[in-house]
């Protein structure tokens, strides 16, 4: 018998992640599988090294006395709520790593790929890759029961494109509107190895982190435990 017969496909969810890149919002774009397990292993052993310093792993505490559950290291430009400097001054007043030229041409190859035509309609967008420079990266590790709320990313002076990738467990990713931090939004399952790219009339709207679920991170990423998120900027300052 057929797997048809046996799941035929109006009674059975297609899985999200089969049906290739797909456009979320006009200039939002999910890449599944983009990275490699090769090279989701390989930016793990990166983010071990980061991690060492000069800054490490912090914490950021809001304005308001809360502190994050999400744990961040920055390349290029150190960001604290709510700007951004050289020195992560509310760490250990150290000048954060440079920006690595490898990371220039993936953020590169990232736009490329979820800007090419079959997936967006706007032909715009699809030459923002070639000269597309991010210079700053957050860099959010999550561990179990981390989550992120529902905010803007506009501390950049610059409308470019954030390129997002995700390794290690699954989340929930919510992407919302660019008026409120309400409804209306859309979830989406963000795994191992995804690309994420945020541009033209998605670049300023709410997202967030509602949820992280254990223990879904695929062997082959080479994250034991948690989930590792990358995003990069241009943040038009120098
Ligand atoms: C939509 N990070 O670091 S990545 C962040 O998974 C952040 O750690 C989340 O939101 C994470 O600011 C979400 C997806 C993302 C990143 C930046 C965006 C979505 C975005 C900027 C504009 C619009
Ligand atoms: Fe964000």
């Amino acid at each position: 018998m057929s797997d048809d017969a046996l799941f035929p496909l109006e009674l059975v969810r297609q899985d999200t992640h089969d049906a290739g890149p797909r456009l979320i919002a006009p200039g939002a774009v999910q890449v599944p599988g983009w990275l490699t397990p090769e090279q989701q292993r390989w930016i793990v052993d990166r983010y071990g090294e980061w991690t060492q310093g000069p800054v490490p792993l912090r914490a950021a505490t809001l304005p308001g006395g809360h502190q994050m559950s999400v744990r961040t290291v920055c390349l290029g430009w150190h960001w604290k709520p709510y700007s951004y400097s050289r020195e992560a001054s509310d760490v250990n007043g150290r000048r954060v790593l440079e920006f690595p030229d490898w990371m220039v041409r993936l953020g590169r190859q990232a736009v490329a790929a979820a800007y090419s035509p079959e997936i967006v309609e706007d032909p715009s967008l699809a030459e923002l890759a070639v000269n597309y420079t991010p210079d700053a990266a957050l860099v959010n590790f999550y561990n179990d029961g981390a989550a992120m709320g529902m905010h803007q990313d506009k501390d950049e002076r610059s409308n470019a494109p954030v390129v997002s990738l995700s390794i290690g467990d699954t989340c929930t990713f919510r992407f919302g509107n660019t008026e409120t931090r309400t409804k209306p939004y859309t979830d989406v399952e963000l795994r191992s190895g995804d690309l994420f790219v945020f541009g033209g009339a998605s670049r300023f709207a709410y997202h967030g982190i509602p949820k992280v679920l254990p223990d879904t991170a695929p062997d082959s990423s080479g994250l034991s435990h948690g989930r590792i998120n990358i995003t990069m900027r241009v943040t038009g300052l120098s």
